[in-house]
């Protein structure tokens, strides 16, 4: 965009939102230009606080009075660059819309505004004896508005499933400017196509999501984490559903020994086991009564001794439980440093045994020279796979070489009608994968939607797939 252009799109931004709101400072433009991911560097024109839905609304009309982007930005902890602003776009924060608006214990719902922090819905529901129970390791900074834009999962899908369960009312802003008040909150509602299930995981290409009445639920009395020592993935697998034919899971998570090196290295934590195993499962259970843990306890001593598992630690209180769990949470954000090439992929939980079979000849031939990380939610048929870029190694030369192996990973993952991205979203990183996993029409359709929604193709445009 011409230079005149930008000065007076940006003097009328200023004058909307002041000074304080409208940031085009070198350092702000990084940080709040960029999600985790670290593929590219960002880029946007200015970074803009918004407090109000109107605002919201106004920032909207002068983007398309301008013909100028703009990429709406919550915590930005995903992972596949859906909130990178690298083309000058506006990116339009959240950050000042953090309020919690209501509570109705009656209804067992909260409404906030799209920038409040998961934690803090979390906590809020707390406060009424009640729990929000989509969770994950970065709930500090993301934000509800994100969870929602990207359908997030986290640890806990096993048993409460992903955010789009948890979603009763939303409202939005379209890319015309206008507000969309959706299902206002009601369990119950016919009336024809729902489209707060179109928003939710559209990551912000169809509107900006600015307020949500999230559905809550009491939480468990008492809950258990156990980490056991397994010798194979398969193994994994047959013992949760020994597990569940006994006990109400929250989660049921895996890690590889790799992954357990690097957290215990960087954090200088002792191993939870003395024998090193290839995996480990994270288990955390619903604990009623010490019956049925004595159940559970007796189910892993006869694995243990039919070497389905190899050890076993369960946690005696609350900090123990919180340490276990760091093992398994900390991963991502240790091997960070590895810049690592993500893959986040799934498949029905009974396929998980044999994807990961195709999958372990994938990368013992492909990636025989790299560092493979293994962890995620296997639970729900969920594995993160990721490879640690070695330090020799270009970073362009890394990814060209993982972007070959996706091709053939994506593959397999299809012919086991499997996802190419099962929680972190499509983003820039996947959308030239997207194929892998949406057919030509359902593509073709969602190009169609975009274009109702956004019709000047102004929100987050370039993301989970091209429009031609
Ligand atoms: C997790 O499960 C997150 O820890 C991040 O979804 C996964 O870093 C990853 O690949
Ligand atoms: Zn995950």
């Amino acid at each position: 965009m011409e230079n005149q252009k930008i000065l007076s799109l940006l003097s009328d931004l200023t004058s909307l939102l002041g000074d304080s709101r409208c940031l085009t400072d070198e350092v702000s433009k990084h940080h709040f230009g960029r999600d985790w991911t670290r593929f590219c560097e960002p880029d946007p024109i200015a970074v803009l606080f918004p407090e109000s839905i109107m605002e919201v609304q106004q920032i909207i009309a002068l983007a398309r009075r301008f013909e100028v982007p703009l990429v709406p930005s919550g915590g930005r902890t995903g992972l596949s660059g859906g909130a990178m602003a690298a083309k000058g776009e506006l990116v339009l924060s959240l950050e000042r819309m953090d309020r919690i608006l209501a509570s109705d214990t009656t209804s067992k719902s909260i409404t906030c505004q799209a920038g409040a922090s998961t934690a803090a819905v979390q906590e809020a529901a707390r406060q009424l004896g009640l729990m929000y129970p989509v969770d994950f390791a970065s709930s500090g900074s993301s934000q509800i508005g994100g969870n929602i834009a990207t359908n997030a999962g986290g640890i806990q899908v096993i048993r409460y499933g992903m955010t789009r369960n948890w979603v009763s009312g939303l409202k939005v802003v379209t890319g015309t400017g206008e507000l969309l008040d959706l299902n206002r909150g009601l369990t119950k509602n016919n009336t024809g196509l729902d489209l707060r299930h179109l928003m939710i995981g559209s990551e912000g290409i169809l509107g900006v999501i600015v307020e949500a009445t999230l559905q809550l639920c009491s939480p468990p009395q008492d809950t258990g984490v156990a980490v056991l020592g397994m010798p194979s993935m398969t193994a994994i697998m047959s013992l949760l559903e020994r597990v569940q034919a006994h006990s109400t899971l929250l989660a049921f998570e895996f890690f590889s020994d790799l992954a357990l090196e690097k957290v215990t290295n960087r954090h200088g934590v002792t191993r939870p086991l003395n024998t090193a195993c290839p995996f480990y499962a994270l288990l955390e259970y619903e604990r009623p009564g010490p019956e049925s843990e004595a159940v559970l306890l007796g189910l892993i001593e006869g694995a243990i001794e039919g070497g389905e598992v190899v050890d076993a630690v369960f946690s005696q209180n609350l900090a123990q439980a919180r340490a276990l769990w760091r093992l398994r949470e900390d991963i991502s954000e240790t091997i960070a440093e590895w810049t690592p090439y993500k893959n986040d992929i799934s498949t029905s939980v009974s396929g998980v045994p044999a994807l990961i079979e195709s999958i372990e000849v994938i990368v013992g031939q492909r990636y025989p020279h790299f560092e493979v990380v293994w962890y995620g939610h296997i639970g729900d048929g969920n594995l993160h796979l990721n490879i640690l870029k070695p330090d020799s190694m270009a970073l362009e030369e890394f990814q060209r070489h993982c972007k070959i192996v996706s091709a053939e990973l994506f593959q397999v993952v299809k012919d086991f009608g499997g996802s190419i991205s099962a929680e972190h979203g499509v983003g820039l990183l996947k959308k030239e994968f997207l194929h892998y996993s949406r057919s030509a029409e359902e593509i073709a359709l969602m190009r169609a939607i975009k274009r109702l929604f956004d019709p000047d193709l102004i929100l987050n445009p370039g993301k989970v797939f091209d429009l031609q």
